[in-house]
């Protein structure tokens, strides 16, 4: 006797939303509503003090490709040519443990959990990707991209290729600084709001924030070339590493789907210019970040296909915007 349609789907529902809610506590922890919550960073020591003093060959880096916090901090990397005083150092999305994993790293860690046990073995947070590491003292210096880039961008100068070059200059800081609040709560933290909602209303609150502030932006990168005027800063840093990966990945498996940054004309010529940039697309591995996205995020893709994407060669129209 054939098993009724509706008793199958009935229990693949239970049992699929049970093991949904499951892993997805574990891959983003959120509220009683539904909201993802993101954890905050636990390690937040700065450069420049008596314990981490500025020196070239002491700090290592370590990212992530896929990931756009990570990719802040490698392009600022890029940005100031810090190749020769920070090593940086690749941990590989493994997709079998959902965790980072080293190879021959220096320190012989296997992988980023065992480099965080390492710098303090009683650890219990997460153990995420970007770090900055002090060779030296076997510590984590950082683990907050958001004052990772602020310290490559200043602390360094005496070895950085490009000192002179400010990402965050004390003029426009105030600024800048209120647009970061705003374009890390609905953009850079927004498509995650709706890619890891557990609920309609935690959607639909983050997808309406995270399009007003792509109009919005939208209309002011209409008489700008950059977010605080004609100087690239790390503002742009921070919203190029979401809109990089918003048509391949958060577009489809984020849900983030009202418009795509190519249907903005200012936006997607913002991308284009930044893209385009000495050193820029060479740390866009764009192939691997749509595969990864889609390979990694298994409660989001359980069927494990990946769709086909837009022709990438797209990013290198010329954008007209200097
Ligand atoms: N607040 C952190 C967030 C970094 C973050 O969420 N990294 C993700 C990759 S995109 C990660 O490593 N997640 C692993 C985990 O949370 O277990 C930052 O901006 O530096």
């Amino acid at each position: 006797m054939a098993v009724p349609p509706k008793i199958l789907i009935q229990t693949a529902q239970l049992v699929w939303q049970t093991l949904w809610r499951t892993m997805m506590a574990q891959l983003a922890p959120g509220d009683r509503s539904g909201n993802f919550q993101r954890v905050d960073s636990q390690f937040r020591q700065q450069i420049g003090t008596e314990t981490f003093p500025a020196a070239p060959h002491r700090y290592r880096l370590y990212v992530g490709l896929i990931c756009p916090w990570a990719h802040r901090t490698v392009i600022t990397h890029v940005l100031k040519g810090l190749e020769d005083c920070i090593d940086l150092k690749v941990a590989i999305a493994d997709l079998s443990v959902g965790g980072w994993r080293l190879e021959n790293d220096p320190t012989g860690c296997r992988s980023m959990q065992e480099l965080y046990r390492l710098g303090q073995p009683d650890y219990t947070g997460r153990y995420s990707v970007p770090v900055l590491w002090d060779c030296q003292n076997k510590q984590i210096v950082n683990n907050e991209s958001a004052e990772i880039i602020v310290m490559l961008n200043e602390a360094f100068n005496l070895w950085a290729k490009y000192p002179d070059r400010d990402l965050y200059p004390a003029h426009l800081r105030g600024e800048g600084d209120r647009l970061n609040e705003l374009i890390y709560r609905t953009v850079n933290n927004g498509v995650y709001r709706c890619g890891f909602a557990r609920t309609q209303a935690a959607y639909d609150q983050g997808v309406t924030e995270l399009f007003a502030t792509l109009d919005l932006l939208e209309k002011q990168l209409g008489d700008r070339r950059y977010l605080l005027g004609d100087q690239l800063t790390l503002c742009d840093v921070r919203l190029f590493t979401t809109l990089i990966r918003f048509d391949l990945v958060y577009h489809g498996l984020f849900k983030c789907d009202r418009r795509r940054i190519r249907d903005y004309e200012n936006l997607w010529g913002y991308v284009r210019d930044i893209y385009q940039q000495s050193g820029i697309a060479a740390t866009c591995p764009l192939q691997t970040i749509h595969r990864e996205y889609y390979q990694s995020l298994f409660p989001l893709n359980p069927g494990g296909i990946i769709p086909i994407g837009f022709d990438i060669t797209e990013l290198t129209i010329p954008h007209h915007r200097g």
